[in-house]
């Protein structure tokens, strides 16, 4: 039994040793001085021993249980020390440390551009115009000379949140709000989140950014939304890049014209991009409808007007030459962070 004891000794002293956190330590103690503990298991054998040995093993016995419990005690108070050490590390604060340097975030590559668009525009003597999201029928379809079961009134196409209100399919209402609210001249974009019910491709979003513009004056001819959208595309994608009409119809412009750019991968000589064309459709445009400019109490003899619109993830995609319109929205920093 004696030598039982000192090998127990030494196993417990190395259990506690290797402890590395008060968990090990006081699994080692129940291990080794537990009431169910390795100990007690030898010390039980102590009865069994004839009367005449049992006092000198006795004594033995509690040597070998005080030098198991002073190892637990030491090992444990040498674990409770570090840990705290460890907790006034981390309250030292060391002064003399280098900053850490913020992230600096940076704009988004669609309002980016949206900007980039927007300042062409007030450089040509445009203001900002901003309305609801959330349209009536009226805004968003009537005063737009719509006719009645347009398809684009269609739930396939439009979000309807009740029978009379709706998620805007385009920002031309805010244009409606501005006519109602001022006489001419009226020079103004319409920037802002458009929605339409549309199943989402690589090209194809059901929340979407448009700009759309509106210029109404006395004298206002199909040349001068020609011109202005030229310097519009040579602003937004260099000197080299000109601009088409095409026929086109909107039921809110009368001739309305569908507007393309000169590729600007190949230069108009005709790529993959632009599907051999040379040309690269960004928007459409037109002449206001006179019905559109009574409808808000114009005098349709006197004011003529041009407007166009543009989807801004078009431009982005372009500018940037990205293929998926989806990227725009996932939030990956692997793709935002290259801007
Ligand atoms: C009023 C009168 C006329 C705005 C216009 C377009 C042509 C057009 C699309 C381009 C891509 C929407 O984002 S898109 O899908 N827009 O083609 N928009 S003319 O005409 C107006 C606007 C308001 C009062």
């Amino acid at each position: 039994m004696e030598e039982k004891l000192e090998q127990l000794a030494q196993e417990a002293v190395a259990a506690f040793a290797a402890a590395q956190n008060e968990a090990q330590v006081e699994q080692a103690r129940i291990e080794y001085l537990g009431r169910h503990g390795q100990l007690r298991k030898v010390t039980q054998g102590l009865a069994d021993l004839p009367a005449e040995h049992r006092p000198a093993v006795g004594k033995l016995a509690n040597q070998i249980a005080r030098q198991i419990q002073e190892a637990f005690a030491q090992r444990q108070a040498e674990l409770q020390a570090a840990a705290a050490s460890g907790e006034q590390a981390a309250e030292i604060i060391d002064v003399t440390l280098p900053g850490r340097t913020p992230r600096v975030g940076k704009q988004h590559p669609l309002l980016a551009t949206l900007e980039e668009m927007i300042d062409i525009f007030l450089g040509l003597g445009f203001t900002v115009a901003e309305g609801p999201e959330v349209e009536n029928y009226y805004y968003s379809f009537e005063a737009l000379n719509y006719p009645e079961l347009h398809p684009a009134m269609d739930e396939q196409m439009t979000f309807y949140l009740s029978a009379e209100a709706l998620l805007r399919s385009q920002t031309s209402p805010v244009q409606i709000r501005v006519m109602e609210q001022q006489q001419p001249p009226v020079r103004i974009v319409a920037p802002g989140r458009c929605f339409r019910r549309d199943t989402v491709d690589a090209t194809h979003c059901h929340t979407f950014y448009q700009l759309e513009g509106l210029l109404v004056d006395e004298g206002v001819t199909f040349a001068d939304l020609k011109g202005t959208l030229e310097v519009f595309a040579r602003e937004m994608f260099g000197p080299q890049c000109h601009m088409r009409f095409r026929p086109d119809f909107f039921p809110f412009t009368e001739p309305s014209a569908e507007v393309a750019l000169t590729c600007i991968i190949c230069g108009g000589e005709g790529c993959r991009v632009c599907s051999q064309t040379g040309w690269l459709e960004i928007g459409g445009s037109g002449m206001v409808d006179p019905n559109v400019l009574a409808g808000v109490g114009y005098d349709a003899e006197k004011y003529t007007g041009f407007a166009f619109g543009m989807g801004v993830e078009r431009l982005a995609m372009l500018r940037h030459g990205i293929d998926d319109i989806r990227l725009f929205y996932t939030g990956d920093m692997r793709f935002l962070e290259q801007f």
